[in-house]
């Protein structure tokens, strides 16, 4: 069967345990997200809090070779019919709850040197995400510009902002701004900014997946309906590993309470909120029927798919699978978008794969 070549907009790097131990002044190093394992459990502590606790089991089927090596990732991608791909954190992703905008600062820079220095200086098929500060947007717009100079064509932010800092809010409109500007899109990955375990006991591990795909939504009603989107129309907002059918019906939902509740509307916009979602909200799934569904019957073409390697929630070791079912009966033209296009279009990123013309 002819390999089905595919981008992945979604995938983590596994840091190595002394990221921050060797690159940030012993003060801050020993705050900066740690992980501890025993013989059961892989402990994460930030700021000395434990954050989160994992059976070891977990930990290690999240972690095959490649996840640590980027030369093996790049043979696990070719295997997999994966080219492009862009790659989140991991542990960094535990400086979106950092309380010290110092330490979160240190902890960002420290890793985004790191990122530009392993994953993307190791192949241009590899597009690392830059982490920005949550809690200072001064901080936040200095190192994206700093990490737009380093080469970086994406940022990652969380999908839950601190207390008070609503994306809706004006404090964010210096980076909005700077995005913009620099042309990297904003990467909002889902499952990040707060406890992804909050509810235990019956029904818990499914309800606590379904439960981090609404701050990604929650996130782009944010900035359509703020105006943000309006305000920067040449800004590209991509949540990733949320699934993508919501997109059209949340859509639908802003535009009839941009409508029915107009006199309670402010700002005005300058269209319709469901034309920036289908112009500059881009979102992507691993699994999901449904997201394919939605390029065809709703025409919301800013779908892209992604791997999630090396996380167990993704397609690895049977994405090619995966991505036959998924496309058995699509047009080749609906297949080719969500594969290849969005997310070349997305990053900027050369078009084509190997055999894709
Ligand atoms: C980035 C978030 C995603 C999720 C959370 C899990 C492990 C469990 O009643 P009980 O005692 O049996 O407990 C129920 C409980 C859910 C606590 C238990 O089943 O610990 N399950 C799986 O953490 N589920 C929802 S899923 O948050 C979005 C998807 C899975 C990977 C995920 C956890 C990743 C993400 C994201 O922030 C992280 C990170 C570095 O990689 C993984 C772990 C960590 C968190
Ligand atoms: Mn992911």
């Amino acid at each position: 069967m002819a390999t089905i070549w595919a981008h992945s907009g979604d995938s983590h790097v596994l840091e190595p345990d002394d990221l921050w131990l060797r690159r940030l002044p012993g003060d801050l190093a020993e705050r900066a997200p740690r992980v501890v394992r025993d013989d059961e459990r892989e402990i994460v502590y930030v700021d000395g809090t434990m954050v989160r606790r994992d059976p070891i089991a977990f930990s290690d089927a999240n972690r095959p070779p490649g996840a640590l090596d980027v030369a093996l990732r790049i043979g696990d991608l070719d295997r997999q019919g994966i080219w492009g791909e862009a790659v989140f954190p991991s542990r960094g992703l535990w400086t979106t709850i950092i309380k010290d905008p110092v330490l979160a600062r240190e902890c960002i820079r420290a890793y985004n040197d790191w990122c530009a220095d392993t994953v993307n200086a190791a192949s241009d098929r590899l597009i690392g995400t830059a982490i920005v500060s949550m809690l200072d947007t001064d901080d936040a717009v200095g190192e994206l510009q700093r990490a737009a100079g380093l080469g970086f064509r994406a940022v990652f932010m969380a999908t839950t902002p601190p207390e008070g800092r609503g994306f809706n809010l004006e404090l964010w409109e210096p980076l909005w701004a700077a995005a913009e500007e620099a042309g990297l899109p904003l990467c909002f990955h889902v499952g990040t900014g707060t406890d992804v375990k909050a509810t235990r006991g019956p029904g818990g591990a499914v309800i606590n997946y379904v439960e981090t795909f609404f701050p990604g939504q929650r996130t782009v009603a944010h900035l359509v309906a703020s105006g943000a989107l309006d305000r920067h129309p040449d800004l590209k907002v991509f949540i990733a590993e949320g699934g993508a059918a919501w997109a059209p019906a949340l859509a639908d939902r802003m535009d009839e309470a941009y409508r029915q509740h107009g006199m309670f509307v402010r700002p005005v916009l300058s269209e319709l909120p469901s034309s920036y979602i289908y112009r500059q909200v881009y979102t992507s799934f691993q699994h999901d029927r449904t997201a394919v569904t939605a390029v065809e019957a709703m025409g919301y073409d800013k779908v892209l798919w992604g791997s999630d390697y090396p996380h167990v929630e993704g397609t690895f070791p049977n994405t090619q699978a995966v991505l036959a079912d998924l496309f058995d009966g699509v047009p080749d033209a609906v297949r080719r978008r969500v594969t290849l296009e969005t997310f070349e279009e997305l990053f900027s990123f050369p078009a084509g794969a190997p055999g894709e013309g």
